[in-house]
């Protein structure tokens, strides 16, 4: 088995059928099938195989080169989408990139995709296949549900009759090619051969290193590389809430921690959002054994997604300061995608604010250059509101005229999530400023219980 597909790899006879066309499956087909490989794309939606077929690139966004590559290897025959899962029969490797999102409520895996593409890939699994699984699982998952769903299906045991991958993708919106080309990948095998051979196929569009691992390491390694930059970016925004509590600015305290060796202080910010930090440490922690309880991970989910929260609090204090009910507030949210200078809204922190801001009785307009429902001229968006609440850094932001700002809101009244600005040019501008991570309070800070209680002790200590 080995060496029949090691033989159709290095000869680029193995015909691939990549299984989800979405931003993970779609640009690696298209490097397999540019690097010389003939690649069938399986997608459900006919309407979406269609479009693939008139060679119109169906993902959204600025994707440099996707659009072209995909278009060429369409015409070229090297690269052609279908629903039929027949086409598996005759495929030396079958690579699985679908969504694998966590239930909002339980905060489990939704493997309803996966366990849907493997129930209809096993009945066409051929003998001497190597099943590569790129999408993000949970550790155990090809353990506990690929391997014995897929042998269930297929009535084939792996390694003996088919080899079973996880190559966990690490794609970036807005740099797809290039982040496959350029980023390390760990290829975790259910064997060491497994692992060897797909190292071979992967060699052929990466072009960093290849790390052979087995399949529980792989999936560890993915999810914990998430949840990693979760709690750093975590600890940053908590940073910020210490910092207003206590009357200082944390963005100057953040450069000046970074002066120091080793310490990479991340920035904090009005959200977390986008489809794999906010997912990633929950799939990470999801089959952890009752007796282990992953308190950081879980600590530091709850108070990233608290930030938008924040932000609407910042908005409702500084309204009522000026004497303003929130009822009667309209407000301006400045920004809607997860990520700067993006159009992706998936997991929107912003949308997470609107909604809190709505029930609380509030008008809200958004404006976001990069949504088309929200493009336009952000000054007229901004006339007649008591408040702009900034909670993207989209570029076109930082050029922003203030003092017109001003001119045109009701009440000028600024929150700032994202540092954009500095309080002394916003009110320079004639603003009510409010920065998050930036205290507030008179120069004396009030003592909180605690350091009251250590006050106490000195006195008595004498
Ligand atoms: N964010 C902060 N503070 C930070 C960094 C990010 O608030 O210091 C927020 C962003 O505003 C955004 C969210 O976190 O809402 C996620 O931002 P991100 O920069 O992590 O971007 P993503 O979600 O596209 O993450 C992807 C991940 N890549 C993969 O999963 C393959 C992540 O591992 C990468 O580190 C990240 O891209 C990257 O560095 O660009």
């Amino acid at each position: 088995m080995k060496d029949n597909l090691l033989r159709a790899i290095e000869h680029q006879t193995a015909n691939l059928v990549v299984l989800g066309l979405g931003y993970v499956g779609l640009p690696v087909a298209c490097l397999f099938a540019q690097a010389g490989f003939s690649v069938l794309g399986l997608e459900r939606r006919q309407d979406k195989v269609d479009k693939i077929n008139r060679g119109e690139c169906p993902i959204d966004g600025k994707e440099p080169g996707l659009a072209e590559l995909m278009s060429q290897m369409v015409a070229e025959g090297k690269f052609t989408a279908t629903p039929d899962y027949q086409v598996c029969k005759s495929a030396q490797i079958v690579l699985l990139a679908v969504e694998t999102p966590i239930d909002p409520s339980t905060k489990k895996p939704d493997y309803q995709a996966l366990t849907a593409a493997l129930t209809d890939l096993g009945p066409h699994l051929a003998r001497g296949t190597m099943v590569i699984i790129e999408s993000t699982i949970a550790p155990g998952t090809m353990a506990m549900l690929v391997k014995p769903l897929l042998e269930e299906q297929s009535g084939l045991r792996v390694n003996e009759d088919f080899y079973l991958v996880h190559c966990p993708e690490r794609v970036m919106p807005g740099k797809l090619l290039a982040n496959i080309h350029n980023c390390h990948r760990v290829v975790g095998g259910m064997s060491p051969e497994a692992a060897e051979i797909a190292c071979h196929f992967y060699r052929y569009i990466v072009e960093a290193n290849l790390d052979p691992v087995d399949c529980l390491t792989a999936e560890l390694v993915k999810t914990m590389e998430n949840a990693y930059r979760d709690v750093q970016i975590a600890f940053a925004n908590e940073m910020a809430l210490l910092c207003e509590d206590m009357g200082a600015d944390v963005w100057q305290i953040r450069e000046l921690v970074n002066k120091s060796p080793y310490r990479q202080m991340h920035l904090p910010g009005a959200g977390v959002g986008g489809h794999c930090i906010p997912k990633d440490p929950w799939l990470l922690i999801a089959n952890a054994s009752y007796g282990f309880e992953p308190r950081m991970i879980r600590t530091a989910r709850a108070i990233n997604d608290h930030m938008p929260l924040h932000m609407a609090d910042l908005t409702l204090e500084t309204l009522s300061e000026v004497g303003i009910e929130i009822g009667q507030a309209k407000v301006l949210v400045l920004g809607y995608s997860y990520l700067e200078n993006a159009d992706d809204t998936r997991n929107s922190f912003s949308a997470v604010m609107v909604e809190h801001l709505h029930t609380q009785g509030a008008e809200v307009v958004i404006h976001d250059p990069w949504i088309p429902q929200y493009q336009g001229d952000l000054l007229e968006r901004a006339a007649g509101c008591d408040v702009a609440v900034l909670m993207v850094k989209h570029q076109s932001y930082y050029h922003l005229d203030l003092g017109l700002l001003r001119k045109v809101m009701r009440t000028p009244i600024f929150i700032d999530g994202r540092h954009v600005f500095d309080s002394a040019q916003a009110q320079a501008a004639g603003l009510i400023y409010r920065g998050l991570g930036q205290g507030t309070k008179p120069v004396g800070v009030e003592l909180g219980p605690l350091t009251r209680a250590a006050e106490l002790f000195q006195e008595q200590a004498g």
